[in-house]
C-alpha cells in the first residue's frame, strides 16, 4: 500500500514523504513545494539547487515552485514578491485522497488569511493535488470564495534534472509566438523549430498547451510533459550571466537543469467568478 507521512524534512521543514511500488516523492509544506520525484524504474526527475536554504518564507530554488496568484512581477509593480506569495507561505496537509500499491494521491491547501491579504485582498482556497505513481500529476485548483471576481496568473514552475544542457532537445514549442524576457527585451518573437539551448532562454510561449518533451540522450531518457487547463508555457534556463543574479543558485547549476513550466500567463490569465474554480494540471512521465 505504500507509505505517506509528514516528517521533519530538509531544513527541518514539515515535509510530506510518499513511497509506493511505483515511486517516491517529497513535498515541503513550505510553499506547497514538490522537491523530489523518483520513479522506481528510473532516477530523480527534479532539480533542486545545492545552495537552497529550506527556510520558512524563502522560496526553495528548484523543485516545482507554485507561482500564484501572479506569474512574474506583480501586475501593479511595487515590492510584492516575484511569482506571487504561495511559494513562501506554509500550506496545510490535506491528507491522503487515495492510495493503492503503486499510486498515492495527496492534497495540500492554502486558504486566504490575514497573512495572504497583506499581499492580495481576496478570499480564496488553493488546493494542490499531487498523484505519485509511474507518472507524477500535479493539479493546482483555485476556488474563489470571495464575493468579487478575481484574475490570477500562475505557473507550476518545474525544474527538471537533466544530464547536460547542451545535449538536450525540447519539443512542443514549435511554431509558437513567445514573449521573450532575455535581458529585459520583453519583445514578441516567433519560435520555428525544436529548442536547443546554447545561451539564456526565457520565453512565455502563447497557445502552448503542450505536450512537451525533454529529450536527454546522455541520460538515456525523455521527460514528457502534458497539461490541462493551460494554454501557455515557459521554457527557461538562466545560463551563465543570469545565474550570477539568482538567489540560492550555484555557477554550474544551469548545466543540469531546465524549466518547462505549465502556466496561465499573460493573455492566458484566468478570471474566476465568485464560487467558481479553475484547475491547471501538469502530468510528468519518463520514457527510457
Ligand atoms: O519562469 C522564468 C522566470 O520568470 C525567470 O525570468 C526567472 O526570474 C525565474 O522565473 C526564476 O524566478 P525566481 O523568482 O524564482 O528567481
Amino acid at each position: 500500500m505504500g507509505s505517506c507521512e509528514v516528517v521533519s524534512g530538509r531544513g527541518g521543514l514539515p515535509t510530506v514523504k510518499i513511497e509506493n511500488d511505483a515511486a517516491t516523492a517529497e513535498i515541503s509544506l513550505m510553499g506547497g513545494h514538490l522537491i523530489s520525484y523518483i520513479p522506481k524504474k528510473d532516477s530523480e526527475m527534479i532539480f533542486v539547487s545545492p545552495a537552497t536554504r529550506y527556510v520558512k518564507g524563502v522560496p526553495i530554488r528548484g523543485g516545482a515552485p507554485i507561482c500564484w496568484p501572479w506569474f512574474g512581477k506583480h501586475p501593479d509593480g511595487g515590492d510584492k514578491p516575484m511569482h506571487g506569495f504561495a511559494r513562501q507561505l506554509m500550506w496545510e496537509f490535506g491528507g491522503v485522497k487515495s492510495a493503492c500499491a503503486n499510486c498515492t494521491a495527496v492534497t495540500l491547501t492554502l486558504k486566504s488569511s490575514d497573512e495572504t491579504k497583506a499581499f492580495w485582498p481576496y478570499d480564496f482556497e488553493l488546493e494542490l493535488e499531487v498523484v505519485v505513481a509511474d507518472k507524477l500529476t500535479m493539479t493546482l485548483k483555485t476556488t474563489n470564495t470571495d464575493s468579487r471576481a478575481f484574475t490570477i496568473s500562475q505557473a507550476i514552475h518545474t525544474y527538471f534534472l537533466i544530464s547536460d544542457i547542451s545535449a538536450i532537445t525540447i519539443l512542443g514549442f514549435e511554431d509558437k509566438d513567445y514573449f521573450n524576457k532575455v535581458g529585459g527585451a520583453n519583445d514578441l518573437r516567433h519560435n520555428d523549430g525544436m529548442i536547443r539551448i546554447n545561451g539564456e532562454i526565457d520565453g512565455v510561449y502563447k497557445h502552448a498547451p503542450g505536450p512537451f518533451q525533454i529529450l536527454d540522450p546522455k541520460a538515456g531518457r525523455t521527460i514528457h510533459v502534458a497539461t490541462a487547463g493551460s494554454d501557455s508555457a515557459v521554457c527557461w534556463n538562466p545560463w551563465i550571466e543570469k545565474s550570477k543574479t539568482l538567489s540560492d543558485y550555484t555557477p554550474d547549476a544551469y548545466k543540469t537543469m531546465v524549466c518547462v513550466e505549465t502556466c496561465n500567463a499573460l493573455e492566458d490569465a484566468r478570471t474566476i467568478q465568485p464560487g467558481e474554480s479553475h484547475a491547471m494540471t501538469a502530468i510528468y512521465s519518463i520514457e527510457k
